[in-house]
C-alpha cells in the first residue's frame, strides 16, 4: 500500500491527484500547516519536515514533481507517462521539472512573505518582486497553450499536474489575477477532470476522518 503524506491544497496535491488519475490504492495521511510546527512528530517520518512524503515499500520519495513520474512509470504503462523513445519525452521532463522549480519556488517565496511570517517579519516587496516574477514565467505558457492543449506528447500527462498544480496554487495564494487567457481555459480544462475533482474530495474526507480543520479553496 503506498501512503502519501499531505496538506490540503499543498504541493502534496500534486501526487494525490496523480494517485486519483491512475486510480492506484493509497493510503493518505492529512496533517496541518506547515507540519514542521503543527505536527512535530512528523519529524520523525520525514526530517525535512516538508511534504509531500510518500511511502511505498522501501521507497521513500520528498519531492512532488518526481513522485508524480515515479508512480506513473512505476505502476504504468499509463497515458500519464512519456517513455524515453516517444516524441515529446524531452517536453514532459521539461514542464514537469518547469511546474515545480521556474512556478512554484516563487510562489511559495510570495507565500512566506505575505502569510507565514509572523506580521514584524513580512516582506511586502519581496513578495510583489516574486509575485512579478511568477507572473512572467507563467505567461510564457500562453503561446503554446494557444497552439496545444496539453503541454508534452499531445495527451494529458504527469507533466500536466504539476504545472496545473502550480496554477490552483496561484488561484488559492489570490495571483490569478496574471492568468492569461489559453492558460485560464487550460486550467479549466484540468479542474474539470474527475481525477482532479476525486482528489478534492479525498483530501477532504481524509481530513474531515482525521481531525484536521478543513483548507478554503482560497487563502483569506
Ligand atoms: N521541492 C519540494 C518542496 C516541498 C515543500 O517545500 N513543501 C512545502 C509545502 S507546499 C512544505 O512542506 N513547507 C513547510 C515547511 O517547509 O516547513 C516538492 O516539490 O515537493
Amino acid at each position: 500500500m503506498i501512503t502519501l503524506y499531505h496538506c490540503q491544497f499543498a504541493r502534496s496535491f500534486r501526487p494525490l491527484w496523480t494517485l486519483e488519475e491512475l486510480g492506484l490504492p493509497y493510503e493518505l495521511k492529512v496533517l496541518p500547516f506547515p507540519p514542521r510546527a503543527q505536527a512535530p512528530e512528523y519529524l520523525k517520518v520525514n526530517p525535512l519536515g516538508t511534504i509531500p512524503f510518500v511511502v511505498d515499500g522501501e521507497t521513500r520519495m520528498s519531492e512532488s514533481a518526481a513522485i508524480c513520474q515515479y508512480l506513473a512509470a512505476a505502476y504504468g504503462p499509463s497515458p500519464l507517462d512519456v517513455r524515453p523513445g516517444e516524441p515529446g519525452f524531452g517536453d514532459y521532463l521539461n514542464y514537469l521539472h518547469f511546474g515545480e522549480a521556474t512556478l512554484t519556488v516563487p510562489q511559495a517565496i510570495y507565500l512566506r512573505y505575505t502569510w507565514l511570517e509572523p506580521e514584524a517579519r513580512k516582506l511586502p516587496q519581496a513578495a510583489a518582486d516574486y509575485a512579478t516574477i511568477f507572473h512572467g514565467r507563467l505567461r510564457k505558457l500562453e503561446p503554446l497553450l494557444e497552439r496545444r492543449d496539453w503541454l508534452a506528447a499531445g495527451r494529458f500527462t504527469a507533466a500536466d499536474i504539476s504545472v496545473g498544480f502550480a496554477i490552483l496554487l496561484a488561484e488559492r495564494l489570490s495571483l490569478d489575477d496574471g492568468i492569461t487567457p489559453a492558460v485560464r481555459r487550460y486550467f479549466e480544462r484540468l479542474r474539470a477532470r474527475e481525477g482532479f475533482q476525486r482528489a478534492v474530495a479525498a483530501q477532504a474526507r481524509a481530513a474531515a476522518e482525521q481531525g484536521v480543520a478543513p483548507a478554503a479553496y482560497r487563502r483569506s
